[in-house]
């Protein structure tokens, strides 16, 4: 069903769970797994995709970079341009679900849907395993691209159970040298937000606020040979450092939630409750959307760029959530 999020649809008198269309996804992680995400707020599966599915994300990032899908932000590259030369200018392109087929494709991944089905919001003792996701970020991270400094997911994205999960899918093997992640193990356990403030190392890291008032000493960073998948908790205290090496550092990272949980993203709208916000341009990938009812919100077919490598022209802000910044435009 797919109804305009502006036609303000009648809710169902009852839930009735059982009726709603199920998507069924295998379970490949075992219950130790699910525990140590619990734990620790992060969790490293190597080997997720193969090698013809890197090749594939590859060739559809270059497609999205010479403007393949018809896209305003994109215009295409001129007939001589390498593909090298066309992505050493972007760090980031967000949202390229919304005009790709193949990156959609990647979303929906049922071997990662599964596994986000057993551990997303498994901190919730009654949870069914239901999960949406609402962000795609595609990084490219050129040689000399800085990294974004410490953060956590949920001050952009916000949920209302602490769900959020980043599914961060290494391109190629993430190593110190090409600014793989670097993480706090633990530090999403009480669900504390630390307050942010603008960094003084724009060699380092892009426009980014940090988080700051914590004990960083435990950081460790998070190599990854290519193929690998990284999940990580919305509360997770992590950042990124610059692009030492001379390859590119290439990332297709998705952001999901539990589907039970309203999806506050944004500006509040005119006349709403903060609790009622619910932000529908999902794309439902495990289980059951329990809000089906309200109809779905189109993606612009658009993208947006973040490429930074210098700091020019930025503005201190919510860097790379569309909620938040306005990225650089092509
Ligand atoms: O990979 C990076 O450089 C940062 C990624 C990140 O912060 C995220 O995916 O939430
Ligand atoms: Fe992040």
């Amino acid at each position: 069903m797919t109804t305009s999020a502006e036609t303000k649809p009648t809710p169902p008198l009852r839930q009735d769970t059982d009726n709603l269309p199920r998507i069924d996804v295998p379970k490949p992680l075992t219950a130790q797994q699910v525990k140590f995400f619990v734990d620790e707020g992060y969790l490293v599966v190597p080997d997720l995709i193969t090698k013809a599915e890197r090749d594939e994300l590859i060739a559809d990032t270059i497609k999205i970079a010479r403007g393949g899908y018809d896209t305003p932000s994109i215009k295409p590259a001129p007939a001589g341009a390498s593909d090298k030369e066309v992505l050493e200018t972007i760090l980031c392109i967000h949202q390229p679900h919304y005009i790709s087929p193949v990156m959609e494709r990647y979303v929906k991944h049922p071997k990662i849907c599964g596994m986000l089905s057993q551990i997303t919001a498994a901190h919730l003792p009654n949870w069914d395993g239901s999960v949406k996701c609402m962000q795609s970020m595609l990084f490219v991270k050129p040689p000399g691209f800085q990294g974004q400094a410490w953060h956590q997911d949920e001050i952009y994205i916000p949920t209302r159970d602490r769900s959020l999960i980043g599914a961060w899918i290494a391109i190629d093997d993430a190593t110190i040298e090409n600014g793989c992640l670097w993480i706090l193990p633990g530090s999403h356990k009480m669900g504390y937000l630390y307050p942010q403030r603008a960094h003084n190392n724009a060699d380092e890291f892009d426009f980014a606020p940090e988080s700051h008032g914590f004990d960083e000493s435990k950081e460790i960073p998070v190599e990854v040979k290519a193929g690998a998948m990284v999940f990580f908790n919305g509360y997770l205290l992590h950042r990124s450092r610059k692009n030492r090496s001379q390859i590119f550092r290439r990332v297709l990272v998705n952001h999901y939630m539990n589907a039970w949980s309203h999806l506050p993203w944004g500006q509040l709208r005119e006349g709403e409750h903060p609790a009622m916000a619910d932000r529908r341009c999902i794309v439902p990938v495990a289980g059951i959307d329990p809000y089906a009812w309200k109809g779905y919100e189109a993606p612009k077919k658009d993208v947006w760029l973040r490429s930074c490598k210098a700091n020019e022209g930025k503005k201190a802000g919510g860097a790379g959530y569309d909620s938040v910044s306005k990225v650089d435009k092509k």
